[in-house]
């Protein structure tokens, strides 16, 4: 294997028999521990062809990977010590900004964070924003179809992309790359990657879609006593802004509590005895109208209707940063806490207070033993239903004993009120179980179908989304 790889990448893009602490074969949760019999740095879109082509014809596995920081564990390879990993790091270049088309061409091993800045640097936005941009690849964000903080205005990922190159495989390169908002000519190939973990083939390329950049933001910190309220807000604010929010963020008194006296080195802005609390971004590209009196005039009218019970808006960049410490700082906190047991579900807007209602007396009925942090993009019906062992247990023990009994109750009351177990995390490794349960049959006939299709020796992602 080493004189192929040497000849496919060079000699300095292989580590052959990784030792099993390289932290790319252990997933970001620490859930998932693989072993891999070489971990691969392609610099090209040929040499990866060349690899895989060598894999396929060889009958050897590969499994992609971005930034090691999903939530499923699609990006860490199986037991055997057979699988070939592939990083993506080394195909990091922007290859072009393209003001006229509001588009990006990039290569998929890109940091998210440089991509922002690229945007920017040319007046042009990507509005594409989680914790993990710091570290998580394009080409991970498009094959988990990540969602994040701005989807209310912008979409998901896949909503960004307008075009894709992939090495499918068999080692041959699908060339999809166009710049084309409108393209009617069959099968939209680009969105079948967009979400596929890596079953289907490896993105090297993408053509973004870029916005005008945002010059005025107003953020709001608020509290209310119910959910009904909380979506009353929702709606008003939709309305008389012109619908130029772009994060309506939720935060629970219980995940407020666990940052409020942790990481976050800013004093909370409002009482911290409310129940509910939202975290609501607006912005707008314009210059010609004034955003912040439209915003404050929504928080007036608001008050004057008693459907908020406190807020304020941020006075400055440095508050509206210190806003958002408080959201971003959940996920890591709990994590430092000894981890949850994570829940990213979804509903419809209008069955989240019924959720909320009923499933706490459900789970209760099992163990008293824990809490719930519960936050989220609630503007897309997304909450990260997370919940943490009481003091007195153990994190560990804790998910052992009760994961799979509490995790039950909560999918199944997601199901019966419409909504979905994985809303922006995906299925990786994690949710197989859970996707055969909750997918319906003919759907997933039909991505078995397109799986067989496509990598018929099932040698792109084994056992990572589809569980063949
Ligand atoms: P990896 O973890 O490396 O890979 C993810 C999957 O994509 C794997 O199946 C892998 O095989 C496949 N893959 C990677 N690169 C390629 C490629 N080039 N071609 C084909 N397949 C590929 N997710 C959200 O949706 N919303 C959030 O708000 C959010 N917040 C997060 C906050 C934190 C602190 C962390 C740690 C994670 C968060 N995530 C969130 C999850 C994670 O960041 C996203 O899923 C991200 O999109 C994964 O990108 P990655 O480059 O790390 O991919
Ligand atoms: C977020 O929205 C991420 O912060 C992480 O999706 C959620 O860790 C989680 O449960
Ligand atoms: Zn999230």
């Amino acid at each position: 294997m080493q004189t192929e790889l040497t000849n496919i990448v060079g000699e300095n893009n292989f580590i052959l028999n990784p030792g099993s602490q390289d932290k790319r074969l252990i997933d970001h949760r620490g859930y998932f521990h693989g072993k891999a019999s070489s971990i691969v740095f392609p610099q090209t879109t040929e040499q990866l062809s060349q690899l895989v082509m060598y894999c396929y014809e060889n009958d050897l596995s590969l499994v992609p990977q971005g930034g090691n920081t999903g939530y499923g564990g699609g990006a860490t390879p199986d037991q055997t010590g057979n699988q070939i990993l592939v990083c993506l790091e080394k195909m990091n270049s922007i290859i072009e900004v393209d003001k006229v088309n509001f588009t990006m061409t990039v290569e998929a091993g890109v940091i998210l964070a440089t991509i922002q800045q690229a945007a920017e640097q040319s007046n042009m936005f990507f509005p594409l924003s989680l914790g993990a941009e710091g570290s998580c690849q394009i080409g991970g964000n498009i094959s988990t179809n990540a969602g994040g903080l701005s989807v209310l205005k912008y979409g998901n990922t896949r909503d960004l992309v307008l075009g894709l190159e992939v090495v499918l495989p068999d080692g041959r390169v699908l060339n999809d790359l166009n710049k084309l908002r409108k393209n009617n000519t069959g099968y939209n190939l680009t969105q079948l990657f967009a979400g596929a973990e890596g079953s289907l083939g490896i993105i090297t390329k993408a053509v973004l879609k870029t916005f005008p950049l945002p010059t005025q933001r107003c953020c709001l910190m608020l509290a209310f006593a119910n959910i009904e309220q909380l979506y009353q807000f929702y709606s008003l604010s939709r309305q008389q802004s012109a619908d130029c929010i772009n994060s309506f963020e939720y935060i629970s008194s219980a995940s407020l509590s666990l940052v409020n006296h942790g990481p976050v080195d800013a004093s909370f802005p409002l009482n911290n005895d409310y129940s509910h609390y939202a975290l609501v971004e607006f912005s707008c590209s314009s210059n010609l109208f004034e955003l912040e009196p439209v915003v404050e005039k929504i928080l007036e009218l608001a008050f004057e209707q008693q459907i908020i019970i406190d807020g304020v808006m941020a006075q400055s960049e440095s508050q509206r940063k210190s806003m958002w410490r408080f959201r971003e700082a959940i996920p890591e906190t709990e994590r430092l806490l000894g981890g949850s047991i994570k829940h990213d579900i979804s509903l419809p807007i209008s069955k989240i207070s019924e959720f909320l209602n009923a499933i706490e007396i459900r789970l209760k009925q099992v163990t008293e033993n824990f809490y719930t942090s519960v936050y989220g993009h609630i503007g897309d019906g997304n909450l990260h239903f997370n919940l943490l062992h009481s003091k007195e247990s153990n994190a560990t023990k804790f998910k052992q004993q009760f994961e799979q009994k509490l995790s039950t109750i909560i999918y199944e009351l997601t199901k019966e009120l419409g909504g979905s177990f994985s809303a922006e995390h995906g299925i990786g490794q994690l949710k197989l179980r859970q996707l055969q349960q909750y997918k319906d049959p003919m759907a997933l006939m039909t991505m078995n179908a397109i799986k067989t299709a496509i990598d018929p020796k099932n040698t792109m992602n084994p056992g990572k989304l589809i569980n063949n």
